[in-house]
């Protein structure tokens, strides 16, 4: 089962309503990842408390936690060779003001509370994330077909 490997990569309430979800999707299909699992959520304060909880001292959790449980999002698992690291390089930073063109936060982002996607920060989270977020069972185990022309 490839729970390890992957990285876990949610659309936030407002990038579902901005119409993002296609884009998102098609930013790591192109540049190689595969999807093992996809979901459409609306997720418990008590479950975002749980996925935020690194930051439940933080003077914006409240309000972190509220709007994440304001409508649905999009839960994915997406892996790949380095997929957590490249995947927060394709996301951008948190603050808009270091991320890079090209980057999903620096394309669709307007302020660091609203910044469209959430994605796993190192390999530890992801693996923590991922159990927190999907079953075993609703993960897939496959290979891409394209696996040869992607990789070397
Ligand atoms: P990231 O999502 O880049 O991993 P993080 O884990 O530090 O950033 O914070 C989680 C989310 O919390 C972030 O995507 C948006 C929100 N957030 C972070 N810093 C904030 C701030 N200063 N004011 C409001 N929201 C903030
Ligand atoms: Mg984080």
């Amino acid at each position: 089962m490839a729970t390890t490997k992957g990285t876990f990569i949610a659309i936030k309430p407002n990038g579902i309503q901005l119409g993002l979800v296609g884009e998102i999707i098609k930013r790591f299909e192109q540049k190689g990842f595969c999807p093992v699992g996809i979901k459409f959520l609306r997720a418990s304060e008590e479950h975002l408390k749980q996925h935020y909880v690194d930051l439940k001292d933080r003077p914006f959790f409240p309000g972190l936690v509220k709007y994440m449980n304001s409508g649905h999002v999009v839960a994915m698992v997406w892996e790949g060779f380095n997929v957590v690291k490249t995947g927060r390089v394709m996301l951008g930073e948190t603050n808009p003001a270091d991320s890079k063109p090209g980057t999903i936060r620096e394309d669709f982002y307007i302020q660091v509370g609203r910044n469209i996607i959430h994605g796993s920060d190192s390999v530890k989270s992801a693996e923590k994330e991922i159990s927190l977020w999907f079953k075993p069972e609703e993960l897939v185990d496959y290979m891409s077909c394209a696996h040869d022309w992607v990789y070397e």
